[in-house]
């Protein structure tokens, strides 16, 4: 496992449904911190992915601690659900679907968990001046929540920067976690302004190369 550089979070929405087992693997052999859990619920994005018991499932398989992103419109629900039924290691809710959010982050510290605010392209750094010292990490999302295999929003790349600039201001101990079309090619600037947690998808679970050596490169190229 790397101890330079950042971590990264295997987003098993791109894993191979029929092959799970030997992805699981993989990711194992290449020392992958997190498992990304991407749980939608068809109305805060138009996608429905990861129920509970598919990733109680995947959980029972692997040692890797589980990231989950709920991109749901109900928190308030889910929060609770998935500390109750899944051993989480983080649990990040949206900005955008929450407006008690210090109530939630409270809900996951409680539990051990440490709690994740999530942002989409189009809400600003600003948004969560208030909530920064209640929460363990922000997501930033580089692409429009719902789908992996997206285009990049180079405008929500910057964010992870001002964020990074807020953190040493406030001496804050935030996590900046990035998600959305984290490539060969744009992790090295994500890394540089201030990202510590990298959410690996189509650029990781990569059929021609293979996951471990996908990650090798990651790793290699953010260093
Ligand atoms: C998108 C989701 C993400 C994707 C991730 C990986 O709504 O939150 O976690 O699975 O973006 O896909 P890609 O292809 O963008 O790297
Ligand atoms: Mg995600």
């Amino acid at each position: 496992m790397s101890t330079r550089g950042p971590k990264l979070a295997a987003s098993m929405m791109c894993a191979d449904a029929l092959a799970m087992e030997p992805d699981l693997r993989a990711l194992e052999r290449a020392g992958i911190e997190y498992l990304h859990i991407d749980m939608m619920d068809g109305h805060f994005v138009p996608n429905i992915a990861m129920g509970v018991d598919l990733v109680r499932q995947i959980q029972s398989g692997t040692s890797i601690p589980l990231d989950v992103h709920l991109m749901v419109t109900n928190p308030e629900f889910w929060v609770p659900k998935v500390l109750e039924d899944l051993s989480p290691a983080i649990v990040a809710f949206h900005h955008e679907a929450a407006p008690h959010g210090v109530r939630l982050a409270q809900t996951i510290r409680a539990r051990g968990v440490l709690a994740g605010v999530a942002i989409n392209p189009g809400t600003a750094v600003s948004a969560l001046d208030a909530l920064l010292p209640e929460v363990d990490l922000v997501l930033v999302m580089t692409v429009n929540p719902g789908y992996a295999g997206q285009r990049i929003v180079k405008s929500a790349v910057a964010k992870i920067g001002e964020l990074s600039e807020r953190r040493a201001r406030l001496g804050l101990p935030l996590l900046i976690q990035v998600d959305g079309n984290v490539s060969f090619e744009s992790a090295p600037e994500m890394v540089a302004l201030g990202a510590d947690i990298l959410v690996g998808g189509s650029s990781l679970f990569r059929k021609d190369v293979g996951i471990e050596e996908a990650a090798r490169q990651l790793r290699v190229r953010s260093a």
